[in-house]
């Protein structure tokens, strides 16, 4: 099938050499290079049962290109290539929805971050990337994924999933649900800030970790990838999904807790980072809500994966028996280790 998909933009399948590439949880992505040529691009195909109206990704990406160009000429926005019939996604019958992307020459993509600097430059693009499209209109954006962001309403298909989930995984996950429970307040924190009018709707990217950025040789940052879940939202849900996946020295994955901390010096890098990027644009109220980003975001993570395990892993899928349940644990200790040291980490500014 990606034989068909590549003729499609026109490239030599028997002269191609493609592997898979990165590790995201809902699309399927392929590296494809072409040695004759020196070419490479990202080939990817978009999860249709996720994103329902993959043409309103391509939407989305194409305004944000025309503004930038249009705004900023100096960023590196990364285009879809067309196919032969000037498309820039492509329906396959067989196969779903696609798009091919250039690989930027000299680039690389981190998939564990390493070092706080990392983090920092990390953080200072996604900053940047909301910075820059703050004259853009944000109602114009074309809504990916309803809700998608929404703690509110994460929360309530969390009690919808112990309501009404698989029985015996609803037993045995007790304590978690009971902990999770108890923490609804972040819920209550995370809907006054919806009503406060000091919490501007911008261009979010909403999937922040950090191997969605693109870096340099010298490790410093070029541009931000993947805008699929690019809609209107809060900045916490940027700063709040990096915390989540770089203040643990471990990912989601990580089955043995007792590796589970939050490094203070890596919290400090996307504080600063973010901010730099920001061009100081954030509110006062914005500015004092950092520690909160990151309790929103690794909260909502833990109720999604679990409960997705209490309904069958349908969402995320399992590569063993109890994936989501360790994942959903995994969260809940991130987020424990983080509540524990709000004073320090809320005097980080
Ligand atoms: C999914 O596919 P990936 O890994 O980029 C999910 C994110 C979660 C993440 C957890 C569309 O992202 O929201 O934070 O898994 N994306 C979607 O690993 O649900
Ligand atoms: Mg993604």
């Amino acid at each position: 099938m990606l034989k068909q998909v590549l003729q499609k933009y026109g490239l030599d399948f028997s002269k191609l050499i493609i592997e898979p590439f990165g590790s995201g949880l809902i699309n399927n992505t392929w590296k494809v290079d072409q040695p004759d040529n020196g070419a490479s691009y990202i080939l990817q195909r978009i999860n249709h049962q996720v994103f329902k109206s993959p043409s309103d990704i391509a939407h989305n990406v194409r305004l944000i290109g025309d503004h930038l160009k249009e705004h900023h000429p100096e960023y590196l926005f990364i285009r879809n290539e067309t196919t032969t019939e000037g498309e820039d996604l492509l329906f396959f019958e067989e196969g779903g929805y696609f798009r091919l992307a250039p690989f930027v020459k000299g680039s690389h993509t981190v998939d564990v971050v390493q070092t706080p600097h990392q983090a920092f430059e990390a953080a200072r693009q996604f900053g940047r990337f909301a910075y820059l499209l703050e004259d853009f209109p944000v109602d114009k954006l074309r809504i990916t994924i309803p809700d998608f962001h929404n703690l509110s309403l994460r929360y309530r298909q969390f009690l919808e999933s112990v309501a009404t989930g698989n029985r015996s995984r609803i037993d045995q996950a007790h304590a978690s649900v009971a902990w999770l429970k108890e923490q609804d307040y972040i819920v209550r924190r995370f809907d006054a800030m919806k009503q406060n009018p000091d919490f501007r709707l911008r261009v979010t990217h909403h999937d922040t970790k950090i191997s969605n950025v693109l870096f340099d040789s010298n490790d410093r940052g070029l541009c931000v990838i993947d805008l699929d879940t690019v809609m209107p939202g809060y900045f916490t849900s940027d700063v709040g999904d990096m915390m989540r996946t770089c203040l643990p020295p471990v990912s989601e994955e990580e089955q043995d807790f007792s590796k589970i901390g939050v490094r203070d010096e890596y919290y400090k890098a996307i504080v600063l980072g973010y901010q730099e990027g920001m061009g100081n644009g954030l509110s006062p109220a914005e500015k004092a809500a950092f520690f909160d980003a990151g309790c929103y975001l690794i909260y909502m993570q833990a109720l999604r994966f679990l409960a997705d395990h209490l309904n069958n892993d349908r969402y995320y899928g399992a590569k063993y028996e109890g994936h989501n349940f360790v994942r959903g644990q995994n969260q809940i200790v991130l987020l424990r280790r983080l509540l524990e040291k709000e004073t320090l980490l809320r005097n980080i500014k």
